[in-house]
């Protein structure tokens, strides 16, 4: 009997992880990948792309992905289990705020369009449904408590964070009024060599790789906000996990260490042997080269976000307990495997 998986995201940093963890566990993996001007825009898949099922699709096309959802249905009938991984997402907080409503389109209405399909299923099939939405930790925003928790309430302070909100109890909500098998992520930040280029992880490293060829800075925006950074190889599995419990929830996946933007740009330089030394005050603020005086980063008022989440710290007790679930990269590894990936 098939073990059916469906992501939307599939061409992102965790589908793509995603993907690969659930063809080593046999699944038959289904996707829908944007159309774009340009047909080479799937490099994260690109590698597993012969053993992926992928259609053209956008969560905000409720008619499209419903009809595929109904073809994959239909061609493989008596399958042990769907799972449905709603990863798809405008992800980025700051971008959100220029165009808010299409990123609630999105991130708020693609799961609905998700869970009303599956709402819509005689119980038979609907039995065998699964479906993870991927909620993040900016819901907790200006934070009520630290460290945070499932318990913890949301304070949202994004346009991003509002629309995963309401995904958040949508999601919920059809668990409990539709008896779906529906669970809630929470998941704090996780990066990778398969980062986004404009997430400040990935831009601090390549701006390292970029200095040492040409001896230019990294421009960034508030450096003194704390983040809880994993690593999306661990996040992914945890994913899988809370599917494979008997009955839904919701979880916070963390590592339960934070760190300000500051300590990461520090230990990124230092693992090239350079220490940085800061001088000046806001706006104003240089990370100077101590071996040598080269500036190497400027603040740029650009990239400062008009609300900004300013700590989060995430408690995994939760996950630990019921799934089992355990980081394998600390920051300092999450660091190698980003210069050497
Ligand atoms: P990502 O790298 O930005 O990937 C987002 C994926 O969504 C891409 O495959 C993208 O396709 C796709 N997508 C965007 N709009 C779409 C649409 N209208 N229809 C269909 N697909 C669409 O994000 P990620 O880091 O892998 O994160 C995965 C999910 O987890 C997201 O929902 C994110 O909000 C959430 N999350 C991430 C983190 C984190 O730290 N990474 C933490 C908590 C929650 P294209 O390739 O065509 O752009
Ligand atoms: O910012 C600060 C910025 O964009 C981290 C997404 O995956 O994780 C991610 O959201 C911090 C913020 O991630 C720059 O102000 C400084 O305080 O890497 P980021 P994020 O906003 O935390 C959550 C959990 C998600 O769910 C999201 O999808 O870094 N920062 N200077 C900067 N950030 C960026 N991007 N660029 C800068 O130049």
């Amino acid at each position: 009997m098939s073990k059916l998986a469906f992501i939307t995201g599939i061409t992102g940093q965790d589908g793509s992880y995603l993907s690969e963890l659930l063809l080593e566990k046999d699944y038959k993996v289904f996707g829908i990948v944007r159309r774009t001007s340009l047909l080479y825009s799937h490099s994260r898949i690109d590698h597993i792309r012969e053993k992926l099922n992928i259609n053209y699709g956008d969560v905000s096309d409720a008619c499209a992905l419903h009809q595929f959802f109904n073809s994959i249905l239909q061609n493989n009938l008596g399958f042990e289990v769907f799972e449905i991984y709603n990863l798809a997402a405008q992800s980025h907080v700051q971008i959100s705020f220029e165009i808010p409503e299409y990123t609630t389109t999105i991130d708020a209405l693609g799961p609905l369009h998700i869970l009303e399909f599956i709402r819509s299923q005689p119980d038979n099939i609907k039995n065998k449904i699964k479906f993870y939405q991927a909620g993040t930790s900016e819901m907790y925003g200006k934070v009520l408590e630290t460290p945070q928790s499932e318990t913890t309430p949301f304070n949202p302070v994004s346009p991003y964070a509002c629309a995963k909100v309401y995904a958040h109890f949508i999601t919920k909500n059809y668990r409990e009024a539709y008896n779906i098998f529906a669970c809630n992520g929470i998941l704090f930040n996780h990066e990778s060599p398969r980062r986004g280029e404009n997430f400040v992880t990935m831009k601090v490293i390549n701006g390292i790789k970029y200095y040492l060829e040409k001896k230019k800075p990294i421009k960034l925006g508030n450096i003194d906000s704390k983040r809880d950074w994993g690593h999306a190889k661990d996040y992914v599995k945890g994913m899988w996990l809370m599917l494979q419990r008997d009955n839904p929830d919701d979880y916070v996946l963390a590592t339960g260490q934070t760190q300000t933007v500051r300590e990461f740009v520090e230990k990124s330089f230092k693992y090239k042997g350079i220490v940085i030394r800061w001088e000046g005050q806001g706006l104003d603020e240089r990370g100077i080269n101590n071996d040598n005086g080269d500036l190497l980063v400027k603040i740029d008022k650009k990239y400062f976000r008009p609300c900004e989440v300013d700590l989060l710290l995430g408690d995994p007790t939760k996950s630990k307990n019921l799934l089992e679930w355990n980081i394998t990269y600390n920051i300092d590894e999450l660091i190698d495997d980003m210069f050497k990936n």
